[in-house]
């Protein structure tokens, strides 16, 4: 089903469910703790009452403008004050316009900009939507991420023709101090609310891996389930611990907590698109699958992220070819 045939459930999910049916933190850590097979075969009958569970979604990453930022998310390279990923100016617009037509010509279907920004200047914001307005004019659906915005920002994107916005939670509430003390995640739900506000869709979601309880990955996901409508794309990233970040040496996830997690956003968001978002160029296939089947539906697609590699575009064909995916 697509994206926009979802639109009459979506808005009949807004009204606000009773508090007992409320996906809160406890619930959700529930569903992690069920046996494995379980929890799978719960995320499937979900996903398949709402999706075409063979067919994929994919978008190409393109950095615009690379590192030197000011805030200190412990997990980024692009921070100026620990990152090691240099300092680069913004990409011209023939620059953006070439990778994307890239991007569309080995099956992508969305081109995602994204700028190593506490926010973006107003000088800045009219060079992202002229880079906008061109991908758009190459037929892709267009996604930017480029930290928080001011008021009358989100309505000039959507002007452009912007389709989605990436802002993610990043984590739970409760561990959100011990990873970023630059911003609040309150500036992060206001930036989301804005974004909404001016009629673009919301792709937000968070990172896994960090050192986080159980518990704290259920409460990331209550607050993206919480929200009135939950995310349209909601990415699950798994930690890359890049070098010089203060969180380069955390533990690895257990694989199989990544895809309980997985699962569990499958469960308590319909009708949201779940990407298996970064951390895949370390997944063998076997564990890639294993995410599908949890109900990821979406990818990023193109060798690299931003600055972390991602695999291959062949090797992500060969994939689908070995699974019958298709993609969307
Ligand atoms: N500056 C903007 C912001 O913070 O929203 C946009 C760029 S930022 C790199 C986009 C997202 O990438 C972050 O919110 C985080 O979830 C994810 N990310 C960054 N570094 C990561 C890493 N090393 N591993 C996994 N995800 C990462
Ligand atoms: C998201 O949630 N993950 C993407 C995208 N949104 C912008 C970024 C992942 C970045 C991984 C680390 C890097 O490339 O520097
Ligand atoms: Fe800057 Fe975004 Fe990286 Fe945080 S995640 S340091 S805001 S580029």
């Amino acid at each position: 089903m697509t994206a926009a045939a979802r639109g009459p459930e979506r808005a009949a999910t807004s009204t606000k469910p009773p508090a007992a049916e409320r996906w809160t933190a406890a619930r959700i850590e529930a569903l992690f703790d069920l046996p494995f097979a379980d929890l799978l075969f719960r995320a499937q009958q979900v996903h398949r009452q709402h999706f075409d569970a063979n067919a994929i979604q994919r978008s190409t990453l393109l950095s615009v403008k690379t590192g030197g930022c000011s805030e200190d998310c412990g997990y980024c390279s692009q921070s100026a004050r620990h990152g090691e990923a240099g300092r680069e100016k913004m990409l011209d617009v023939s620059e953006v316009v070439a990778a994307a037509q890239a991007a569309k010509d080995k099956g992508a279907s969305r081109f995602c900009m994204g700028a190593a920004w506490k926010g973006p200047k107003d000088k800045d914001l009219d060079q992202v939507a002229e880079m906008v307005k061109a991908v758009k004019g190459l037929g892709l659906e267009t996604c930017v991420t480029l930290g928080m915005l001011k008021d009358g920002q989100a309505e000039k994107l959507r002007d452009a023709g912007l389709d989605y916005y990436n802002h993610n939670l990043d984590t739970a509430p409760e561990f959100y101090g011990e990873v970023i003390s630059t911003h609040s995640q309150a500036d992060r739900f206001d930036t989301i609310d804005k974004v909404r506000e001016a009629g673009i869709k919301v792709c937000c979601g968070g990172i896994v891996g960090m050192g986080e309880t159980r518990r704290a990955r259920a409460s990331l996901l209550a607050e993206l389930a919480g929200m009135e409508p939950p995310p349209d794309s909601v990415p699950i990233n798994e930690l890359v611990p890049m070098p010089g970040t203060p969180l380069e040496n955390a533990p690895p996830l257990d694989p199989f907590e990544f895809v309980r997690t997985i699962a569990a956003a499958r469960i308590t968001m319909p009708t949201s698109f779940v990407r298996l978002s970064a951390g895949r160029q370390e997944m063998n296939d076997e564990l890639q699958a294993l995410c599908f089947l949890a109900g990821a539906n979406s990818i990023f697609y193109g060798d690299k992220l931003l600055t972390a590699g991602n695999p291959e575009a062949a090797r992500d064909e060969a994939l689908f070819e070995r699974l019958g995916l298709s993609a969307i």
